[in-house]
């Protein structure tokens, strides 16, 4: 309805609407933050001990948590429950299960050496059982993951790394003492957990281990359990990516809205393409022909050379890696889309362009394949950043088989 100074009182009346969403969340917030005190167990660590022992100011942390706030797409306002989630951090149980990879995820995400606030959190995880790291084995291993699970059921998050194999009846990968398979060990502890996150491309997709001719019909965990994960892709993630996406289940009791492939929208809502620092380069037709050029040396862009940020939706040009330091764009190769379902497979060859390889065609086709290689995953985000996914998806159907 148009009224006298119509669109002054439109704006007032969105920015009301808007404002009282935010209390509400901020309601929300306050109430979930209030329950996981009183259910979770006691900090293992002090973080802010943790963080004066390393060198990381209260200030430095303060201004951290203005960037995570934001990176998380939330107002200013909930920069202290953000704080607080970040101080709970370490009493959050996890349950960290290998299936078929490489561990890269492990060491990019536990073993990293800068002393930035998202890597000295993930030094705090309540990790109850992690095979790589864990001294247990054998028998005790096995009662270590039952008695977490038993001990925390449905206070811990399942967090899994690597695809499952479907093939010979799940027995390419067998665990443990019993020799139970990999999808006996991940349908039972999903179904305990209070959510369940994918950690890298292979848990959330089958990546390198359902890559053609996949002769171990290997999938990712959503597909072989039939149940909703949070997907922190990448061949290995981002710790950004699953630090915030933890500190939005400490802050809300859920998981953060995704896309139509599980990813959180937050931190896989647009394409590296668009962030990219050598973008100008694209526009303006300067592009890198071969290794060692001219153009390499002046910083062109790589997309004759394989680049797949056009078809890649993910953060990393945003955010980069190692406290920001690169990325492999600014480091000098091309995205290989490792982010992207089948990535493998869709983005072979890796240093080619996709036109050369399979469609034909010019510089100038970019965004045509672009729009057919991510219209699902741009439809997707679409649909989803309007819904409010707060909630774990798959939380009510898991209670209903407990
Ligand atoms: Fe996969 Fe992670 Fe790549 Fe490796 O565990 S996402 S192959 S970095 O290690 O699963
Ligand atoms: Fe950057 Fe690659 Fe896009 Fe070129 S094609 S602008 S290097 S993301
Ligand atoms: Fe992967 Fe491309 Fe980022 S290769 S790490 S999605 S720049």
């Amino acid at each position: 309805m148009m009224l006298k100074g119509g669109t002054m009182k439109g704006s007032d009346e969105y920015s009301k609407t808007v404002s009282n969403h935010y209390k509400q969340l901020m309601e929300y917030c306050k109430i979930n933050q209030e329950r996981l005190d009183r259910e979770l167990p006691p900090p293992r660590e002090d973080l802010n001990e943790l963080l004066a022992e390393r060198g990381v100011s209260r200030r430095d942390f303060i201004k951290w948590t203005s960037i995570m706030t934001s990176a998380l797409m939330l107002p200013p306002m909930f920069r202290p429950a953000l704080a607080t989630a970040a101080e709970n951090f370490s009493r959050l149980p996890i349950v960290w299960l290998h299936f078929a990879e490489c561990t890269g995820c492990s060491e990019a995400l536990l073993r990293s050496s800068y002393p930035n606030v998202a890597d000295i959190l993930l030094e705090t995880i309540s990790l109850e059982y992690h095979e790589t790291i864990m001294a247990a084995a054998g028998h005790q291993a096995e009662q270590n993951l039952e008695k977490a699970i038993t001990d925390f059921k449905k206070k811990f998050v399942c967090v899994i790394e690597g695809a499952l194999p479907r093939g010979l009846n799940g027995k390419y990968l067998t665990l443990g003492p019993k020799g139970k398979t990999g999808i006996q060990v991940a349908k039972e502890v999903t179904h305990k957990a209070a959510a369940t996150i994918c950690i890298g491309s292979c848990s959330a997709f089958g990546n390198i281990q359902a890559a053609r001719p996949n002769p171990t019909d290997s999938a990712g965990i959503s597909k072989v359990l039939g149940i909703s994960t949070v997907n922190i892709a990448g061949c290995p993630p981002n710790a950004v990516n699953f630090v915030g996406t933890l500190l939005h289940y400490l802050m809300f009791g859920g998981m953060p809205p995704l896309d139509s492939l599980g990813r959180p929208i937050w931190a896989y809502g647009k394409r590296i393409h668009d962030f990219c620092e050598r973008r100008p380069h694209y526009d303006a037709g300067e592009f890198v022909e071969e290794w060692g050029d001219d153009g390499a040396k002046k910083g062109w862009c790589l997309y004759n050379v394989g680049c797949k940020g056009p078809y890649t939706f993910a953060n990393c040009s945003k955010v980069r890696f190692n406290d920001g330091v690169s990325w492999p764009v600014m480091a000098g190769h091309g995205c290989i889309g490792c982010t992207e379902p089948g990535f493998w497979d869709t983005m072979a060859p890796l240093e080619k362009p996709i036109h050369e390889a399979s469609i034909g065609g010019g510089e100038r086709t970019v965004d045509n394949i672009g729009l057919v290689l991510t219209g699902l995953t741009a439809a997707g985000v679409a649909a989803h950043a309007v819904a409010s996914a707060i909630r774990h998806k798959g939380k009510d159907e898991e209670e209903k088989h407990d």
